[in-house]
Formats: C-alpha cells, sequence, structure tokens
C-alpha cells in the first residue's frame, strides 16, 4: 500500500522513495525489493529449488499523485534486481471532496475535487484493468493466473516490514484463516494506531480516529489496555477472500477525514486555498473487510523487530527519519549479537537484506568482533569491520 502521499512527512515524493539516512542510503522500496529477492533465494535453497524459480510477485498500490513518480522510480533504480515483470503497479480509485453540509466541492468551475479513496481502495483497486490494452488483466487476474494462494498486505512506511514474512504466512495458513492482522502491543493510550476489537460478534479494527478517549485509556484486570492490539497495517488474505470482497463491498461505510480542501469560489471564480479545514474526504480502510468474516487471525509480534513507521518529518522525535534509522540499525546489531558474535558500543553495522532477511545465514560471525561501523551486502564484507 503506497498511494498515501506523506503529507505528515513533508515530503513530496512517494514516501517509498524516502532515504531514512542510513549508511546505504537505500530507500524504503530498495529495502522492501531486497527482502523480497532474499526471501526467494531461501526459499529455493529450502525446497532445493533451481536458482530463479521461486517468485514472489509484488504488486505495488499507487494513487493519482504517487503513481508516475514512482514507476519512474523502480524503472531508473532497474526494479533494484527485481524481474520488472513480477512486479507490478495498480491505482487506486478516488472520492469526491465534500464540504462540511455534504455537497461536492469543484475545485475547478469545471472540476470536482476528488481525493484518493483511502487503503481500503485496494479492494476495487485489484479489480480495475492493470493496462489500457487488456480490459481483462487485473490484479485478481494476475494472481489467479499464477496461482498465489495467499497475499500479504503492508505499509510501505515501515522500514522493519518483513515482506511476504513466512511466519506470518505459515501462522495464518495453519489457522486457516481468510484474512490476518500483525499487531503489536500498543505503546500508550493515544499512540495513533488502530486496535484490534470485537463490534458484536465481529471482529474489526478501530481507527485511532475513531476510538472514544475512555475506550483508547479503558484497561482490563492485569492493568494493560483493554484495546492494546495495536494494528499496524501489515495483513494476510487468501486470494479467495480477495475474490469475496465485491460480493459485499456496497456495505462497506466510508471514514470521514476534515481536512483543508482548496475550492473555487463560484461567487468570483477565486480559487482559495483555505488555511483550516473546510470539508470532508472520503477514504475506505483496508481492514474494513474482516468483519466479515468469522475466520480471522491475529499475530502480535514484537515491535523492536517489526514495526517503525515513518509518519513525521525529521526531527520530531517519533515515527520520523532518525527513529527508523535508530531502529533498524538497533535489528542489525540484534541479529550479529544471537548470532554470537560482538560488536563494540557506538559501532554501527547495516545489514543488507540480500545477506539476510531476518537474522538467518550470519553463523560465520560467531566468536567474532565488529571495531568498524560500515554497510555490507556479504559475508566477506562484514569480515573488513572486524
Ligand atoms: C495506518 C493504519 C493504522 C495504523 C498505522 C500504523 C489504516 C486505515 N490505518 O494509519 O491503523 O496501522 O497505519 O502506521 O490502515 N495508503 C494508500 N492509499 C491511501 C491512503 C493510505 O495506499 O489513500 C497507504 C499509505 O501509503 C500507507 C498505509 O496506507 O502505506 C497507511 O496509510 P497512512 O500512513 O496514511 O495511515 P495511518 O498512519 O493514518
Amino acid at each position: 500500500m503506497a498511494g498515501g502521499q506523506g503529507t505528515r512527512l513533508g515530503s513530496t515524493a512517494p514516501k517509498g522513495c524516502y532515504d531514512i539516512g542510513l549508511p546505504s542510503h537505500k530507500s524504503l522500496f530498495q529495502y522492501q525489493a531486497e527482502r523480497i529477492a532474499r526471501l526467494q533465494a531461501v526459499a529455493e535453497k529450502e525446497c532445493n529449488k533451481a536458482a530463479g524459480s521461486v517468485i514472489i510477485p509484488w504488486y505495488v498500490m499507487t494513487s493519482g499523485p504517487t503513481r508516475r513518480e514512482t514507476e519512474d522510480y523502480f524503472t531508473k533504480n532497474k526494479f533494484f534486481g527485481l524481474d520488472a515483470k513480477n512486479v507490478i503497479f495498480f491505482e487506486q480509485g478516488t472520492l469526491p471532496c465534500l464540504t462540511t453540509e455534504g455537497k461536492i466541492v469543484l475545485d475547478s468551475p469545471s472540476h470536482i475535487a476528488v481525493a484518493p479513496d483511502g487503503n481500503g481502495g485496494l479492494y476495487a483497486a485489484t479489480r480495475a484493468p492493470l493496462s489500457q490494452e487488456d480490459k481483462s488483466h487485473s490484479v485478481l487476474s494476475d494472481l489467479k493466473k499464477r496461482k498465489v494462494l495467499y497475499v500479504h498486505a503492508y505499509c510501505v512506511d515501515n522500514c522493519l516490514v518483513k515482506v511476504a514474512d513466512p511466519v506470518f504466512l505459515g501462522y495464518c495458513i495453519n489457522k486457516q484463516a481468510d484474512c490476518a492482522a500483525k499487531v503489536v502491543p500498543k505503546a500508550s493510550p493515544s499512540e495513533s494506531v488502530g486496535v484490534v476489537a470485537r463490534r458484536g460478534d465481529k471482529f474489526s479494527v478501530v481507527e485511532y480516529s475513531e476510538i472514544s478517549q475512555e475506550q483508547a485509556n479503558m484497561r482490563s484486570d492485569n492493568n494493560e489496555l483493554a484495546f492494546g492490539a495495536a494494528n499496524i497495517a501489515n495483513h494476510f488474505y487468501t486470494t479467495s477472500y480477495l475474490n469475496s470482497v465485491e460480493s459485499f463491498e456496497e456495505d462497506l461505510a466510508f471514514h470521514i477525514a476534515r481536512k483543508k480542501i482548496p475550492f473555487v469560489d463560484l461567487e468570483t471564480g477565486e480559487f482559495v486555498k483555505p488555511s483550516k479545514p473546510n470539508g470532508m474526504k472520503l477514504e475506505m480502510f483496508v481492514f474494513d473487510v474482516f468483519p466479515y468474516t468469522q475466520r480471522f487471525a491475529v499475530l502480535e509480534v514484537a515491535r523492536n523487530e517489526e514495526f517503525s513507521p515513518l509518519k513525521n518529518a525529521p526531527g520530531t522525535g517519533s515515527d520520523d527519519p532518525g527513529t527508523s534509522r535508530r531502529d533498524l540499525l538497533a535489528q542489525h546489531r540484534r541479529f550479529l549479537e544471537a548470532a554470537g558474535a560482538r560488536v563494540e558500543d557506538g559501532v554501527q553495522i547495516e545489514i543488507s537484506p540480500s545477506l539476510s532477511y531476518s537474522g538467518e545465514g550470519l553463523e560465520l560471525v560467531k566468536g567474532k568482533t565488529f571495531t568498524k561501523s560500515g554497510h555490507v551486502q556479504s559475508l566477506e564484507e562484514l569480515d573488513t569491520l572486524l
């Protein structure tokens, strides 16, 4: 899910292109591409398959404002070593912007003001034609053609995301789930994350913008947050469940976000950029399909291993490029220490996903002490940091 416009981040480029300032200066997209490549190689090795025979197709959802720049970025970077035919771009839809009275806003005398339809636009977008030439070719038809049974969907801005995580997929397949959410313990009542909750007998996620203060602060007998399973925009679906969404999509509600919406004043013909929220943007949320099945699974994971979202501009102090960089490098230090190495204080080693997806394959560092910082793509390069 890479259609968000990163307004809070203060960057005009698509978020996946963002450089969080690692020694390698790799972007979020590059990390995700290299994790896919590494996982393909690990799967081939585990299953004794020929090199290049395991393919994890990557479907990148963009929105109008992020589409062109995202595709150009991948082309310019030669898809980071992935085969371009296994990286499929698709575009979410838009919804009209409304005034606070619910009237449609015009941003020119002849054009309705629209905005991306939220990450819940994913479902309709998976049915939309992928190209003008072949109207029948969609994400869903592509999944069918490739005989893909399970899909992992994630938020582009999480530098720790385990793309196509075999542990998560295996857990959900084992539970025979139709869909699932990865969660971490919520950090505080006010953290800007949705929480897994039952609405009546239905499973759902209640977004931070829609939970009441009282519910957010509620605690269980053990004094933990009653609503403490924080949604990290990291989901599992069976392809068949994705295909079923169309049958109940009409029931899905829009969520309202009160925003500043530029408009044309029809009296004066003047284009107005409001200084405070003057209207409503409608959005669909990706997790709104969970209540339509009882076969919903939840997997709690460790925050420091799996969740460090990039939401805010540099220097904010939380969910910003600095915390993303800090958390990724801390994880790589843990990879080396778990493999039996010692890393001197102050030494920062960045381990390319091409060397290790989740800390595996580092046995040779056992007993070694690393004294120099750097970014490594291979075990040989690691030895230069001793
Ligand atoms: C999202 C989750 C929230 C929590 C938080 C964690 C939803 C609805 N909310 O909140 O529960 O997990 O992330 O960081 O998922 N996106 C699109 N198209 C859109 C809007 C968003 O693709 O029209 C993508 C966006 O690029 C990002 C993801 O969806 O990858 C989440 O969007 P966000 O960062 O605006 O969501 P946030 O942080 O409000």
